[in-house]
């Protein structure tokens, strides 16, 4: 299976350690190169884990439906009565294709004692100790739209402890991000956010006002602290609201803005973290982004190794390359691709994975023969557009479920210009 730690991801951390051995022989500068593209595929494919995002909001506020809107699944529990788990651990939440590591400060600034909660220590205390434990990727901030303009500065006060704790352990200041829940709650409560199209534009305009203004009161709150301000990213007006059967299928779908705010997430986090939450979350924008990068970063990397002056063995790292590429694709859509599907791809592709490797490496050696000191930039071209076009083809198929004819021609189409243009391929979509 190709999980993080499965069979396919160790072959492609072999294929990247392989090509870091043919660094030896490339001349410094390109080797330089090539070795940060190393580390930033290291980075996103196999490094990656689940996120660290610390929730700070008062109970009610949606800490929980947040969660439950990110994976689209009832995978957190909503609207307890009773404040719970007050000895504020970090935990993990695991969905089908991924896990987030959570830290929900509920209770913190609730007069009852948590069930849970340790005598020895005040929820507060807890929480300090995870973050100290812990380094959080982001901070959210999640107060309800109608109570922006309550008073709001225990809960400041909380985010600010929370904030210097970790700046005192890690010496780093986490990005935080303010988030205005049960936006579909403003006026006028009958228009719906997130079906635009279907509202009276005046009344839709109108709600957006309101939202607008929510934010403006809420970023305000949070810049009028010293200690916040500087780690401030943005503030979101969002709906989380989903609405379950019984059997814990989705009924209505209310959420808005959710993948504007995965979005601004993605950004902030560490390349370690980042194909967990597009995997999670499963936004399409993120997967694309994602997919591009890695492309991008591959057909380079080919390209680099292609010029390293052996004959031959350039041509397996590179195939294998190209398989990790396909498989790593696979992963950022949900699926699970062994090396033998991924084959399996490119042969759908038209890429003979064999023969037409070995077919390109003769017409390689003709070229060195009739240009002396031209092979070799061929070559480099060649490896580029091919890496590239596969990348971009798998892009399509396995993101956008365009059909394998289709995928097929935009890999014929994407080599052929790119090898013509690799100076305008990395540009291009
Ligand atoms: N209408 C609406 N209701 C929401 C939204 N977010 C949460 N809720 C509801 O608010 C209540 C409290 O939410 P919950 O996630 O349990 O809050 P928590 O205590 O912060 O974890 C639940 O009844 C949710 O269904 C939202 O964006 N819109
Ligand atoms: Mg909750």
């Amino acid at each position: 299976m190709a999980t993080p730690n499965g069979p396919t991801f160790q072959e492609i951390s072999e294929t990247l350690r392989r090509l870091e051995e043919l660094l030896g022989r490339v001349p410094a500068p390109l080797a330089r190169d090539i070795r940060q593209k190393l580390t930033r595929l290291r980075a996103l494919l196999l490094e990656q884990r689940s996120p660290n995002l610390v929730l700070v909001g008062r109970r009610g506020a949606g800490k929980s439906s947040l969660i439950n809107a990110f994976f689209g699944a009832r995978v957190a529990e909503v609207g307890h009565v009773k404040a719970q788990t007050g000895s504020g651990r970090w935990f993990d939440v695991q969905g089908e294709l991924g896990t987030l590591s959570i830290l929900d400060t509920r209770g913190i600034q609730e007069g009852s004692r948590p069930e849970e909660a340790d005598e020895a220590e005040t929820p507060l205390d807890s929480i300090l100790a995870e973050v100290r434990r812990k380094a959080p990727d982001a901070l959210l901030f999640l107060i309800k739209a109608t109570e922006v303009d309550s008073a709001i500065d225990a809960d400041l006060d909380v985010l600010a402890r929370i904030v210097s704790a970790v700046d005192q352990a890690h010496g780093l200041r986490p990005p935080l991000i303010g988030v205005a829940t049960h936006c579909d709650l403003l006026e006028p409560k009958r228009t719906d956010l997130h079906l635009p199209e279907a509202q009276d534009p005046t009344e839709l305009q109108e709600k957006l006002r309101h939202v607008e203004a929510v934010e403006r009161q809420l970023r305000e709150k949070l810049r009028s602290r010293e200690e916040l301000r500087g780690g401030l990213v943005t503030v979101m007006g969002v709906s989380t609201y989903l609405s379950w059967r019984p059997d814990g299928t989705i009924r209505s779908d209310e959420r808005w803005r959710l993948s504007e705010l995965a979005q601004v997430l993605f950004r902030e986090l560490p390349e370690q973290g980042r194909l967990v939450l597009a995997r999670v979350t499963r936004v399409r924008a993120l997967q694309e982004e994602l997919a591009t990068t890695l492309t991008h970063t591959m057909a380079s990397l080919c390209m680099g190794v292609a010029v390293v002056p052996i004959p031959i063995a350039d041509i397996i790292p590179i195939t294998s390359a190209q398989l990790g590429l396909v498989a790593g694709i696979g992963w950022i859509s949900g699926r699970q691709l062994d090396l033998k599907a991924s084959g399996e791809f490119l042969t759908a592709l038209g890429v003979n994975v064999g023969a037409a490797f070995a077919l390109r490496e003769a017409a390689r050696g003709l070229i060195k023969f009739v240009f002396p000191g031209a092979g070799n930039v061929v070559s480099g071209a060649v490896a580029f557009a091919g890496t590239l076009a596969i990348g971009t083809a798998a892009r399509a198929y396995f993101l956008r479920g365009v059909s394998a004819e289709e995928a097929h021609r935009l890999y014929v189409a994407i080599r052929s210009s790119a090898e013509a243009h690799p100076d305008q391929a990395l540009t291009e979509g």
